[in-house]
Protein backbone atom coordinates (compact mmCIF):
# COMPACT_ATOMS: atom_id res chain seq x y z
CA UNK A 1 0.00 0.00 0.00
CA UNK A 2 1.78 3.04 -1.33
CA UNK A 3 -0.09 6.55 -0.50
CA UNK A 4 0.29 8.95 -3.39
CA UNK A 5 -2.64 11.28 -2.34
CA UNK A 6 -4.48 12.61 0.99
CA UNK A 7 -7.14 15.05 1.03
CA UNK A 8 -8.91 16.41 3.56
CA UNK A 9 -12.47 17.54 3.57
CA UNK A 10 -13.36 20.21 6.20
CA UNK A 11 -17.35 20.42 6.65
CA UNK A 12 -19.53 21.48 9.42
CA UNK A 13 -22.59 19.84 10.06
CA UNK A 14 -25.55 21.14 11.69
CA UNK A 15 -27.09 18.18 14.21
CA UNK A 16 -30.93 18.14 14.25
CA UNK A 17 -31.16 19.02 17.44
CA UNK A 18 -29.10 20.40 20.07
CA UNK A 19 -26.70 17.98 22.01
CA UNK A 20 -25.92 19.36 25.69
CA UNK A 21 -23.98 17.59 28.06
CA UNK A 22 -22.09 18.47 31.45
CA UNK A 23 -19.20 19.99 29.32
CA UNK A 24 -20.90 21.39 26.51
CA UNK A 25 -23.42 22.39 24.19
CA UNK A 26 -23.30 21.82 20.62
CA UNK A 27 -25.26 22.28 17.23
CA UNK A 28 -22.74 21.85 14.80
CA UNK A 29 -20.30 19.54 14.50
CA UNK A 30 -16.80 19.86 12.72
CA UNK A 31 -16.14 16.88 10.89
CA UNK A 32 -13.01 16.47 9.20
CA UNK A 33 -12.64 13.57 6.10
CA UNK A 34 -9.76 12.27 5.06
CA UNK A 35 -9.40 10.43 1.83
CA UNK A 36 -6.45 8.59 1.11
CA UNK A 37 -5.67 7.14 -2.56
CA UNK A 38 -2.63 4.45 -3.28
CA UNK A 39 -1.13 4.60 -6.46
CA UNK A 40 -3.56 1.89 -8.25
CA UNK A 41 -6.11 4.43 -7.64
CA UNK A 42 -8.08 2.76 -5.03
CA UNK A 43 -9.51 4.78 -2.22
CA UNK A 44 -10.13 4.91 1.60
CA UNK A 45 -12.17 7.21 4.09
CA UNK A 46 -11.80 8.25 7.61
CA UNK A 47 -12.94 10.91 9.49
CA UNK A 48 -11.87 13.49 12.43
CA UNK A 49 -14.15 13.42 15.56
CA UNK A 50 -12.60 16.23 17.44
CA UNK A 51 -14.51 19.52 18.26
CA UNK A 52 -13.95 22.76 18.56
CA UNK A 53 -12.71 23.16 21.52
CA UNK A 54 -10.48 21.27 24.15
CA UNK A 55 -13.79 19.70 26.49
CA UNK A 56 -14.03 15.89 26.07
CA UNK A 57 -10.50 15.45 25.30
CA UNK A 58 -7.44 17.94 24.53
CA UNK A 59 -7.78 17.72 21.18
CA UNK A 60 -9.60 20.40 18.89
CA UNK A 61 -10.12 20.21 14.70
CA UNK A 62 -7.92 23.11 14.30
CA UNK A 63 -4.92 21.79 16.25
CA UNK A 64 -5.55 18.11 14.96
CA UNK A 65 -5.48 19.73 11.25
CA UNK A 66 -1.76 21.09 12.14
CA UNK A 67 -0.41 17.78 13.55
CA UNK A 68 -1.96 16.05 10.57
CA UNK A 69 -0.66 18.61 8.18
CA UNK A 70 2.85 18.96 9.88
CA UNK A 71 4.26 15.89 11.25
CA UNK A 72 1.49 12.63 9.99
CA UNK A 73 0.52 13.22 6.05
CA UNK A 74 4.48 13.83 5.40
CA UNK A 75 5.63 10.71 7.35
CA UNK A 76 2.05 8.89 5.30
CA UNK A 77 3.27 9.82 1.86
CA UNK A 78 5.56 7.68 0.02
CA UNK A 79 6.04 5.55 3.05
CA UNK A 80 5.11 1.86 1.44
CA UNK A 81 2.70 0.09 4.32
CA UNK A 82 2.27 -3.69 4.21
CA UNK A 83 -1.02 -3.09 6.31
CA UNK A 84 -2.75 -0.19 8.32
CA UNK A 85 -0.85 -1.36 11.39
CA UNK A 86 2.29 -0.29 10.22
CA UNK A 87 0.81 3.30 10.01
CA UNK A 88 0.98 3.14 13.74
CA UNK A 89 4.60 2.02 13.66
CA UNK A 90 5.10 5.07 11.33
CA UNK A 91 3.28 7.63 13.64
CA UNK A 92 5.00 6.12 17.06
CA UNK A 93 7.00 9.10 17.32
CA UNK A 94 3.98 11.65 17.31
CA UNK A 95 2.69 11.77 21.16
CA UNK A 96 -0.83 11.95 22.22
CA UNK A 97 -3.24 13.02 19.17
CA UNK A 98 -5.44 10.16 18.57
CA UNK A 99 -8.08 11.57 17.08
CA UNK A 100 -5.53 12.66 14.47
CA UNK A 101 -4.42 9.56 14.16
CA UNK A 102 -7.34 7.88 14.35
CA UNK A 103 -8.79 10.01 10.86
CA UNK A 104 -5.55 8.45 8.91
CA UNK A 105 -6.31 4.85 10.77
CA UNK A 106 -9.44 4.45 9.48
CA UNK A 107 -8.72 6.07 6.06
CA UNK A 108 -5.85 3.76 5.52
CA UNK A 109 -8.02 0.85 6.91
CA UNK A 110 -11.15 1.43 4.84
CA UNK A 111 -8.75 1.46 1.78
CA UNK A 112 -7.16 -1.73 3.00
CA UNK A 113 -10.02 -3.60 3.00
CA UNK A 114 -10.83 -2.61 -0.54
CA UNK A 115 -7.97 -3.83 -2.12
CA UNK A 116 -8.22 -6.62 -0.31
CA UNK A 117 -12.05 -7.44 -0.77
CA UNK A 118 -12.52 -8.03 3.02
CA UNK A 119 -15.22 -5.98 4.84
CA UNK A 120 -13.84 -3.99 7.45
CA UNK A 121 -16.10 -6.24 10.41
CA UNK A 122 -14.21 -9.05 9.23
CA UNK A 123 -10.72 -7.17 9.74
CA UNK A 124 -11.65 -6.96 12.97
CA UNK A 125 -12.42 -9.98 14.00
CA UNK A 126 -16.19 -8.96 13.90
CA UNK A 127 -18.87 -11.93 13.66
CA UNK A 128 -22.23 -10.40 14.10
CA UNK A 129 -24.66 -9.67 11.55
CA UNK A 130 -25.81 -6.77 13.10
CA UNK A 131 -24.99 -4.54 15.86
CA UNK A 132 -27.67 -3.69 18.89
CA UNK A 133 -28.11 -0.03 18.80
CA UNK A 134 -28.60 2.39 21.74
CA UNK A 135 -29.33 6.08 21.85
CA UNK A 136 -27.48 9.11 23.75
CA UNK A 137 -29.65 12.03 25.00
CA UNK A 138 -28.39 15.04 26.34
CA UNK A 139 -29.63 16.82 28.62
CA UNK A 140 -32.84 18.59 28.02
CA UNK A 141 -34.18 22.17 29.04
CA UNK A 142 -36.85 20.45 31.23
CA UNK A 143 -38.16 16.90 32.45
CA UNK A 144 -41.07 16.98 30.09
CA UNK A 145 -38.99 17.33 27.09
CA UNK A 146 -36.77 14.73 28.00
CA UNK A 147 -39.71 12.00 28.77
CA UNK A 148 -40.75 13.47 25.52
CA UNK A 149 -37.41 12.72 23.77
CA UNK A 150 -37.09 9.30 25.58
CA UNK A 151 -40.51 7.75 24.56
CA UNK A 152 -39.81 8.83 20.80
CA UNK A 153 -36.62 6.97 20.89
CA UNK A 154 -38.15 3.95 22.33
CA UNK A 155 -40.72 4.15 19.26
CA UNK A 156 -38.22 4.22 17.12
CA UNK A 157 -36.70 0.88 18.10
CA UNK A 158 -33.54 1.44 20.42
CA UNK A 159 -32.54 -1.04 22.11
CA UNK A 160 -31.91 1.09 25.26
CA UNK A 161 -31.10 4.68 26.92
CA UNK A 162 -28.60 6.46 27.60
CA UNK A 163 -29.20 10.21 29.53
CA UNK A 164 -26.82 12.66 30.65
CA UNK A 165 -26.47 13.93 33.89
CA UNK A 166 -24.66 16.76 35.53
CA UNK A 167 -24.78 17.42 39.15
CA UNK A 168 -28.56 18.47 40.22
CA UNK A 169 -30.01 17.32 37.08
CA UNK A 170 -29.51 13.53 37.94
CA UNK A 171 -31.58 11.36 40.39
CA UNK A 172 -34.97 13.47 39.45
CA UNK A 173 -34.31 12.29 35.89
CA UNK A 174 -33.63 8.72 36.26
CA UNK A 175 -36.36 8.12 38.80
CA UNK A 176 -39.30 10.05 35.82
CA UNK A 177 -37.95 8.14 33.19
CA UNK A 178 -38.28 5.07 35.58
CA UNK A 179 -41.65 5.57 36.76
CA UNK A 180 -42.91 6.46 33.20
CA UNK A 181 -40.96 3.54 31.06
CA UNK A 182 -40.65 1.07 33.60
CA UNK A 183 -37.97 -1.63 32.78
CA UNK A 184 -35.94 -0.12 29.77
CA UNK A 185 -32.55 -0.33 29.32
CA UNK A 186 -30.95 2.84 30.81
CA UNK A 187 -27.76 4.13 32.06
CA UNK A 188 -26.42 7.44 33.01
CA UNK A 189 -23.48 9.02 31.43
CA UNK A 190 -21.53 12.33 33.73
CA UNK A 191 -18.92 13.07 31.50
CA UNK A 192 -16.96 13.51 34.45
CA UNK A 193 -18.68 15.95 36.24
CA UNK A 194 -18.73 14.46 39.90
CA UNK A 195 -16.58 14.55 42.81
CA UNK A 196 -16.55 12.23 45.51
CA UNK A 197 -18.37 15.52 47.18
CA UNK A 198 -21.57 14.32 45.71
CA UNK A 199 -21.27 10.94 46.75
CA UNK A 200 -24.01 10.19 48.47
CA UNK A 201 -26.23 11.38 44.89
CA UNK A 202 -24.50 9.02 43.02
CA UNK A 203 -25.56 6.39 45.72
CA UNK A 204 -29.23 7.51 45.02
CA UNK A 205 -28.73 5.92 41.68
CA UNK A 206 -28.53 2.51 43.01
CA UNK A 207 -31.70 2.25 43.44
CA UNK A 208 -32.86 2.65 39.42
CA UNK A 209 -31.19 -0.61 38.28
CA UNK A 210 -28.98 1.27 35.86
CA UNK A 211 -27.00 -0.80 33.16
CA UNK A 212 -24.18 1.28 34.15
CA UNK A 213 -22.66 5.02 35.47
CA UNK A 214 -20.54 6.23 32.78
CA UNK A 215 -17.30 8.79 33.90
CA UNK A 216 -19.06 9.66 36.56
CA UNK A 217 -15.48 11.48 38.03
CA UNK A 218 -12.74 13.14 36.31
CA UNK A 219 -10.77 11.86 33.48
CA UNK A 220 -7.66 11.73 35.23
CA UNK A 221 -8.57 10.12 38.71
CA UNK A 222 -8.91 6.28 38.31
CA UNK A 223 -8.05 5.87 42.08
CA UNK A 224 -11.18 7.92 42.84
CA UNK A 225 -13.03 6.01 40.54
CA UNK A 226 -11.90 2.43 42.49
CA UNK A 227 -13.27 4.24 45.69
CA UNK A 228 -16.62 5.17 44.14
CA UNK A 229 -17.03 1.55 42.17
CA UNK A 230 -16.45 -0.29 45.72
CA UNK A 231 -19.04 1.82 46.85
CA UNK A 232 -21.85 1.44 44.64
CA UNK A 233 -23.70 -1.61 43.18
CA UNK A 234 -24.08 -0.26 39.84
CA UNK A 235 -21.50 -0.71 37.35
CA UNK A 236 -18.85 2.05 37.11
CA UNK A 237 -18.14 2.54 33.19
CA UNK A 238 -14.94 4.49 32.19
CA UNK A 239 -15.29 6.60 28.55
CA UNK A 240 -12.54 9.57 28.49
CA UNK A 241 -10.31 7.75 31.31
CA UNK A 242 -9.58 4.87 29.30
CA UNK A 243 -7.13 5.92 26.32
CA UNK A 244 -5.28 2.81 25.42
CA UNK A 245 -5.31 -1.29 26.77
CA UNK A 246 -3.07 -0.43 29.03
CA UNK A 247 -5.64 1.67 30.84
CA UNK A 248 -7.75 -0.93 30.49
CA UNK A 249 -5.44 -3.18 32.41
CA UNK A 250 -4.93 -0.45 35.14
CA UNK A 251 -8.45 0.36 35.57
CA UNK A 252 -9.28 -3.71 36.05
CA UNK A 253 -6.44 -3.71 38.42
CA UNK A 254 -7.71 -1.18 40.71
CA UNK A 255 -11.11 -2.16 40.13
CA UNK A 256 -11.76 1.77 39.11
CA UNK A 257 -14.40 0.19 36.25
CA UNK A 258 -16.36 -2.89 35.56
CA UNK A 259 -17.48 -1.50 31.61
CA UNK A 260 -15.56 0.21 29.24
CA UNK A 261 -16.80 2.36 26.69
CA UNK A 262 -14.48 1.80 23.37
CA UNK A 263 -14.44 4.62 21.28
CA UNK A 264 -11.63 4.25 17.88
CA UNK A 265 -10.93 7.87 18.08
CA UNK A 266 -10.02 8.21 21.80
CA UNK A 267 -8.08 5.30 21.52
CA UNK A 268 -5.67 6.50 18.81
CA UNK A 269 -7.31 4.25 15.96
CA UNK A 270 -10.35 1.23 15.01
CA UNK A 271 -7.50 -1.21 15.85
CA UNK A 272 -6.41 0.02 18.77
CA UNK A 273 -10.02 0.45 19.78
CA UNK A 274 -10.12 -3.73 18.85
CA UNK A 275 -7.08 -4.07 21.52
CA UNK A 276 -9.36 -2.63 24.01
CA UNK A 277 -11.90 -4.49 23.25
CA UNK A 278 -9.88 -7.85 23.65
CA UNK A 279 -8.37 -6.53 26.69
CA UNK A 280 -11.43 -6.06 28.40
CA UNK A 281 -13.06 -9.56 27.59
CA UNK A 282 -9.88 -11.30 28.78
CA UNK A 283 -9.97 -9.01 32.41
CA UNK A 284 -13.95 -10.46 32.38
CA UNK A 285 -14.85 -6.62 31.69
CA UNK A 286 -18.44 -5.50 29.82
CA UNK A 287 -17.76 -3.68 27.03
CA UNK A 288 -19.85 -1.36 23.91
CA UNK A 289 -18.76 0.72 21.35
CA UNK A 290 -19.04 4.48 22.17
CA UNK A 291 -19.63 7.47 19.86
CA UNK A 292 -18.78 10.88 18.92
CA UNK A 293 -21.82 11.60 16.94
CA UNK A 294 -19.88 10.74 13.95
CA UNK A 295 -20.79 11.02 10.23
CA UNK A 296 -22.04 8.30 7.87
CA UNK A 297 -18.06 7.69 7.61
CA UNK A 298 -16.72 7.31 11.06
CA UNK A 299 -20.22 5.64 11.89
CA UNK A 300 -18.84 2.52 9.24
CA UNK A 301 -16.27 1.52 11.34
CA UNK A 302 -18.48 1.89 15.02
CA UNK A 303 -20.56 -0.89 13.42
CA UNK A 304 -17.59 -2.79 12.07
CA UNK A 305 -16.19 -2.61 15.59
CA UNK A 306 -19.49 -3.04 17.57
CA UNK A 307 -19.58 -6.81 16.00
CA UNK A 308 -16.57 -7.64 17.38
CA UNK A 309 -17.86 -10.81 20.16
CA UNK A 310 -16.02 -9.03 23.10
CA UNK A 311 -18.90 -6.46 23.04
CA UNK A 312 -21.67 -7.28 25.46
CA UNK A 313 -23.79 -4.43 25.61
CA UNK A 314 -26.19 -2.58 23.29
CA UNK A 315 -23.62 0.98 21.60
CA UNK A 316 -24.22 4.40 21.79
CA UNK A 317 -24.77 3.81 17.70
CA UNK A 318 -27.92 5.45 16.26
CA UNK A 319 -28.86 5.65 12.67
CA UNK A 320 -27.85 8.45 10.44
CA UNK A 321 -31.31 10.30 11.04
CA UNK A 322 -30.60 10.76 14.76
CA UNK A 323 -28.38 13.11 14.02
CA UNK A 324 -28.41 14.68 10.47
CA UNK A 325 -31.11 16.05 8.16
CA UNK A 326 -28.44 14.60 5.37
CA UNK A 327 -26.09 12.31 6.22
CA UNK A 328 -22.83 12.54 4.03
CA UNK A 329 -23.31 8.89 2.74
CA UNK A 330 -25.48 6.57 0.86
CA UNK A 331 -27.89 4.96 1.91
CA UNK A 332 -27.60 6.21 5.48
CA UNK A 333 -27.34 4.23 8.50
CA UNK A 334 -30.56 2.74 9.21
CA UNK A 335 -32.07 1.08 12.01
CA UNK A 336 -33.75 -2.37 11.47
CA UNK A 337 -37.27 -3.04 13.33
CA UNK A 338 -35.39 -5.14 15.80
CA UNK A 339 -33.22 -2.11 17.17
CA UNK A 340 -29.96 -3.27 15.49
CA UNK A 341 -27.95 -1.88 12.67
CA UNK A 342 -26.86 -4.27 9.93
CA UNK A 343 -23.17 -4.84 9.32
CA UNK A 344 -22.18 -4.39 6.03
CA UNK A 345 -20.75 -7.07 4.29
CA UNK A 346 -18.47 -5.28 1.24
CA UNK A 347 -15.29 -4.07 1.48
CA UNK A 348 -14.80 -0.26 2.75
CA UNK A 349 -17.06 1.51 4.19
CA UNK A 350 -19.75 -0.20 2.79
CA UNK A 351 -21.52 2.94 1.97
CA UNK A 352 -20.43 5.31 -0.61
CA UNK A 353 -19.37 9.50 0.09
CA UNK A 354 -21.99 11.37 -1.61
CA UNK A 355 -20.20 14.31 -2.80
CA UNK A 356 -22.44 16.39 -3.83
CA UNK A 357 -23.30 16.59 -0.32
CA UNK A 358 -20.00 16.94 0.91
CA UNK A 359 -20.10 20.07 -1.16
CA UNK A 360 -23.28 21.38 0.17
CA UNK A 361 -21.83 20.96 3.88
CA UNK A 362 -18.74 23.04 2.53
CA UNK A 363 -20.64 25.96 1.99
CA UNK A 364 -22.05 25.49 4.68
CA UNK A 365 -22.99 28.93 6.98
CA UNK A 366 -19.92 30.03 9.28
CA UNK A 367 -21.07 29.94 12.77
CA UNK A 368 -18.03 29.87 14.39
CA UNK A 369 -14.57 31.78 14.65
CA UNK A 370 -11.69 32.35 13.07
CA UNK A 371 -11.35 29.95 10.26
CA UNK A 372 -13.64 29.68 7.04
CA UNK A 373 -15.36 26.72 7.20
CA UNK A 374 -16.97 27.76 3.88
CA UNK A 375 -13.60 27.78 1.79
CA UNK A 376 -12.74 23.87 2.57
CA UNK A 377 -9.44 22.53 2.65
CA UNK A 378 -8.75 20.10 -0.43
O1 LIG B 1 -19.49 10.97 26.42
O2 LIG B 1 -20.16 9.38 25.20
C1 LIG B 1 -19.89 10.57 25.33
C2 LIG B 1 -20.84 12.48 22.14
C3 LIG B 1 -19.77 13.33 22.02
C4 LIG B 1 -18.79 13.31 22.98
C5 LIG B 1 -18.87 12.43 24.06
C6 LIG B 1 -19.94 11.55 24.17
C7 LIG B 1 -20.96 11.60 23.21
C8 LIG B 1 -22.17 10.80 23.27
C9 LIG B 1 -22.93 10.57 21.96
O3 LIG B 1 -22.65 10.38 24.30
C10 LIG B 1 -22.74 9.23 21.40
C11 LIG B 1 -23.20 9.18 19.95
O4 LIG B 1 -24.39 9.01 19.71
O5 LIG B 1 -22.34 9.33 19.05
MG1 LIG C 1 -19.32 9.21 27.57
Amino acid sequence: MEVRKVELFLLEMRLREEFRTSVEALISRPVVLVRVEERGGEEGWGELVSDWGPWYSYETYEVDLLIMRRFLIPQLLGARLESPEDFHTLSSKVRGYPMAKAALEEALLSLYSRLKGRPLAELLGGRREEIDSGVSIGLKPTVEELLREVSRRLEEGYQRIKIKIEPGLDVELVRAIRSQFGGIKLQVDANGSYTMAHFPTLKKLDEYDLLMVEQPLAYDDLIQHAVLSRKLSTPVCLDESIRSAQDVVLASTLGAAEVINVKPARVGGVLRAKEVLETSKALGLGAWVGGMLESGVGRAFLVALASHPAVTFPNDISASSRYWEEDIVEPPWELTSRGTIRVPREPGLGVEVKEEALKRYHEGEVVRGAVSLASGLR
